[in-house]
């Protein structure tokens, strides 16, 4: 196959459909250097001094892993100075960053989670960086949160870079999926896999079982009739898969099809699940939207919950449509 690099995938599309703009694909470019300088600093581990925890904690009052920490200001320094932003806002830090005044504003707002699966570093298990981008209100004048509490399905791109095996990059700017395998040898992003699509249907689930207990009653009825298998209600058996890497099990339903599980449960009414909207629900939800999956937080599409928080919390079903449709059913009942 002729070898398609990311800069190349992204003036084509520009030519075909003016559907990234000079700007955003500075911004895309951007932050895909950026993953590339985080796979790097992961693939170090032990090497590079940068493995376990960094004694602070983040806004969510999760223990910071020195990782969170170098990635977090990777991020910020390669956006920083590049004219395409106005602010930024990270799972690591409790406020929005505006652009400092040295450099110009630009038209866009970039979301991250920088490196989402932290406590899998450690053991050497996939990890990942998620990315959103909105676009900045006209005549917004100086950043405020406020500014950034736009629904899901006003996101003009999304996208992860999974650190495993191999990193790759996946993205959509509204027109389909794609993904792109960074070859380490030159540095750069090779389009990899063209439109990828979910599989309506599967046979494969994800969730923290271990959490069972605590589960509402749709949840509970849904898992339980996939646990019965071949003779329970669904009539086929199911397999069970749950890394603890957002990003690395959503990036095996896009491959093969699946749903993907962050319930609320009965433990802590004030916090609806544990994932994030506006960092990890909302692009992981545009992604697979557009590559025919659906996302729900078990009774509404998640692209159309309206932010109420910058770090507000949502349940999360996500993956092959057949599946996600039938658990929001449930909730329904
Ligand atoms: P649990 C990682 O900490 C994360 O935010 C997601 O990447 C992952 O899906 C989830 O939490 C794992 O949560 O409760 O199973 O450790």
């Amino acid at each position: 196959m002729k070898r398609v690099s990311l800069t190349q995938y992204l003036v084509e599309e520009q030519r075909h459909n003016n559907s990234i703009p000079a700007e955003l694909r500075l911004l895309i470019e951007v932050v895909a250097r950026a993953c590339k300088t985080i796979s790097h600093a992961v693939g170090k581990g032990a090497l590079g001094e940068v493995l376990g925890s960094a004694d602070t904690e983040n806004i969510q009052g999760e223990v910071q892993k020195k990782l969170d920490i170098i990635s977090n200001e990777i991020l910020l320094e390669a956006n920083e100075w590049g004219g395409h932003l106005a602010a930024m806002a990270s799972e690591e830090m409790e406020s929005i960053h505006p652009i400092p005044n040295r450099y110009p504003m630009g038209e866009y707002m970039l979301l991250f989670d920088p490196l989402d699966g932290s406590s899998n570093i450690d053991v050497n298990v996939s990890i990942g960086t998620i990315f959103s981008v909105l676009k900045a209100p006209d005549g917004m004048g100086t950043p405020t949160e406020a500014h950034f509490m736009q629904p899901g399905s006003s996101q003009v791109a999304a996208g992860y870079a999974v650190y495993g095996p191999q990193t790759m990059l996946v993205l959509t700017t509204g027109n389909g999926v794609n993904c792109f395998t960074l070859d380490r040898e030159m540095g750069s992003w090779v389009l990899t896999q063209r439109n990828m699509t979910i599989p309506e249907t599967t046979k494969e689930f994800a969730i923290n079982m271990s959490n069972q207990r605590h589960w509402h009653e749709p949840v509970q009825r849904y898992v339980g009739e996939m646990l019965q298998g071949v003779t329970g209600p669904r009539e086929k058996d199911f397999n069970m898969r749950w890394i603890a890497s957002m990003v690395a099990d959503v990036h095996r339903i896009l491959n093969r099809g699946g749903i993907f599980m962050y319930p609320a449960d009965k433990r802590d009414t004030s916090m609806p699940g544990k994932l994030r909207l506006m960092y990890e629900a909302n692009p992981m939800a545009m992604i697979v939207e557009q590559a025919g999956g659906a996302a729900t937080d078990g009774r509404q599409r998640i692209l159309d919950i309206p932010p109420q928080k910058l770090h507000q919390r949502v349940p999360v079903f996500l993956g092959s449509k057949s599946e996600v449709e039938r658990v929001t059913s449930y909730h329904a009942e």
